[in-house]
């Protein structure tokens, strides 16, 4: 590739005629885009035999399904934050793409999905893999609620400018995956172009609040009595850590944080609240119902961590002040009605905020302090004996511990959908921001098994574990082949109850204690069924250990962090201890539960 074919010079730079292909394989080495996960097909083998000349600077993973290729792409973005690409083919094999899509855009991680489309020559023909009932070759519009922005260059020299404005677009603002739909003709047609020069816009425009709303949040700060901090993923994505951490510490503010903004302050700091909702910690809803001051900041108070918006539960506005300090000008009173919208950067919000809290009088927080030191007791009394039981099947809470006791500060766990995700929630201290990838917003299924492969591809040299339930792995079980296949040395713990046990627990809550089509069974006697998990993982040529015993798990992690090789421990967990509930969760037209341990607290 990028041989000359003798042009002329254009505003001092020398033209070449280049194959769409090269194009866009040039762009990619450019970017620094180490690698592409992608699947082939017919539509984009033309874009393959490109990737080969640059196999060097850019690598081509395989995984066995387009969603895995997805979920692994934003992994590495969540791990790193460098965006990398995926590469799918003509309709059906995009199409396995979109949930992975969805995941990454609700979670807001960067990726560019490149899509091959049916040639320009052939739009509207109904060719093969087209879909054309309304628009010509019409992906975009299959793709387009779950990215930014979806790209559709029709001729080799739109794709220089539509590539830049991909991957600033996917990267700039508040992040998330962007689509470049392309022909597959422009793979092999070739225009006389220059590629842009690249612009990688992550954490680059960090605006910031006015000055007289940051002297307002600090007046509504010295007027405060129990002021808490709400943070989120928009402070992970600003890597606003040591920031957050400097001023909950200088002044005493206690944190809550949703999922995705754990680690920013170190969970084990008596600060740090941990998670609010349903499945919250008990201190963090008891100052969410308490507080006078919420700042919030990059987070979106979604149901989950709002109980439902039930006044009372989680979170009792408008009783409490609220400062919503978010990128995205759409989130900021999307669910509650702030007393002050700020669009600002976390990070550089945050450095205001401490700039001008130091020229002011803040009063210390000791009376708060002592309320939340006493919730936190009760809390403590309540949960901590059952870290301590041994039994088998094991109970969830010794999963947690052990995991907590084995792996090192900066490894990293990626969580799926389902009830281990509500334990992790609930009682994982993270200690580092970008250390638990959840799939919060869209919470989709599969998103956990495959992501820690890009998680271990973006950091090789610390331990990425996948903590997964049975049936979620079930759905993305091919990620085996992949680490074998190209090496990757991921551990994933499936946390085996024998059930889509998340689901069973809210059927048997609701619905009389009947089970229904949420658990694996056998045959006509109902025999709890499920693969040896351990043995379909030794067929892959991935270890498998089984464990059912509770004093066996501890040891088996540290082996498979170890090993250096992919491991899978398949762990017999009791489906019959549920978390406890410390706010509620409302399910139109099921009627909310009230929380197990904790009440709603109405001012
Ligand atoms: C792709 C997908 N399908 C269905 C759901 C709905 N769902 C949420 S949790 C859950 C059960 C998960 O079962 P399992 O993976 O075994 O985890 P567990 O709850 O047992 O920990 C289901 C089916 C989903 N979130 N994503
Ligand atoms: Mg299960």
């Amino acid at each position: 590739m990028n041989k000359p074919a003798e042009k002329g010079l254009v505003g001092g730079v020398k033209r070449m005629t280049k194959k769409g292909g090269e194009l866009i394989a040039e762009f990619l080495v450019k970017e620094k885009i180490p690698y592409v996960f992608g699947i082939c097909g017919h539509g984009n083998v033309g874009l393959l035999d490109p990737l080969y000349e640059v196999r060097d600077q850019v690598k081509l993973i395989s995984p066995r399904h387009e969603q895995t290729a997805g979920h692994m792409a934003d992994g590495y973005f969540r791990v790193k934050h460098k965006p990398v690409a995926t590469l799918t083919s003509t309709g059906p094999g995009s199409a396995n793409l979109i949930m992975a899509l969805a995941v990454a855009q609700t979670d807001s991680s960067a990726l560019l999905a490149i899509t091959a489309n049916v040639p320009t020559s052939q739009f509207n023909r109904g060719a093969f893999q087209e879909l054309n009932r309304h628009n010509q070759a019409d992906f975009p519009n299959v793709i387009r609620p779950v990215v930014k922005r979806s790209f559709q260059p029709t001729r080799v020299d739109m794709l220089p400018l539509a590539l830049r404005q991909a991957i600033t677009t996917a990267t700039s603002g508040r992040p998330g995956p962007v689509n470049l739909d392309v022909p597959y003709n422009l793979f092999q047609e070739e225009a006389e172009v220059e590629l842009e020069q690249p612009w990688d816009g992550f954490d680059k425009r960090r605006s910031g609040a006015s000055p007289e709303d940051v002297q307002k949040v600090v007046e509504l700060l010295a007027q405060s009595r129990r002021p808490v901090l709400f943070i989120g993923h928009g402070a992970t994505l600003s890597e606003a850590g040591k920031d957050l951490t400097e001023l909950a510490r200088k002044y005493g503010i206690p944190v809550i944080s949703s999922p995705n903004g754990m680690g920013c302050l170190d969970m084990r700091d008596p600060l740090s609240l941990g998670f609010i909702g349903r499945n919250g910690a008990y201190p963090a809803n008891q100052a969410g119902r308490h507080t006078d001051l919420v700042i919030t900041i990059g987070a979106r108070f979604d149901d989950r961590s709002a109980s439902s918006w039930m006044p009372g539960y989680s979170w009792n506005f408008p009783a409490a002040k609220l400062v919503h300090v978010d990128v995205d000008h759409s989130e900021i009173g999307r669910n509650y009605a702030p007393d002050l919208g700020i669009l600002a950067d976390a990070r550089t919000f945050l450095r205001q905020l401490l700039a001008e809290a130091s020229a002011r009088r803040i009063p210390s927080f000791d009376q708060w302090h002592g309320e939340i030191a006493a919730w936190r007791a009760e809390w403590e009394k309540y949960i901590r004996p059952n870290f301590e039981i041994h039994a088998s099947p094991i109970r969830p809470e010794r999963i947690v511990a052990d995991c907590r006791a084995v792996l090192p500060d900066d490894a990293i766990i990626s969580l799926d959908s389902g009830i281990h995700h509500n334990w992790f929630m609930q009682f994982w201290e993270a200690r580092r921001p970008q250390t638990m990838l959840n799939t919060w917003g869209y919470s989709g299924m599969g998103f956990g098994p495959s992501s820690i492969l890009g998680a271990k591809l973006a950091a090789p040299d610390r331990p990425c574990v996948s903590i997964c339930g049975d049936g979620g792995f079930t759905m993305v079980s091919h990620v085996l082949c992949t680490a074998v296949e190209y090496d990757i040395p991921a551990v994933w713990v499936v946390w085996n109850n024998f059930a889509w046990a998340a689901i069973r627990d809210l059927q048997y809550a609701y619905f009389g204690g009947r089970e229904h089509g949420t658990a694996f069974y056998q045959g006509a006697e109902r025999k709890p069924y499920n693969p040896d998990f351990a043995a379909w993982a030794r067929a892959a040529g991935v270890e498998g250990l089984t464990v059912t015993k509770s004093q066996d798990f501890k040891g088996a992690l540290e082996h498979a962090v170890k090993l250096g090789k992919p491991c899978l421990l398949d762990v017999h967990v009791d489906a019959n201890i549920r978390p406890p509930g410390t706010g509620a969760w409302a399910l139109p037209p099921i009627p909310h539960m009230e929380p197990i341990f904790g009440k709603k607290h109405v001012r």
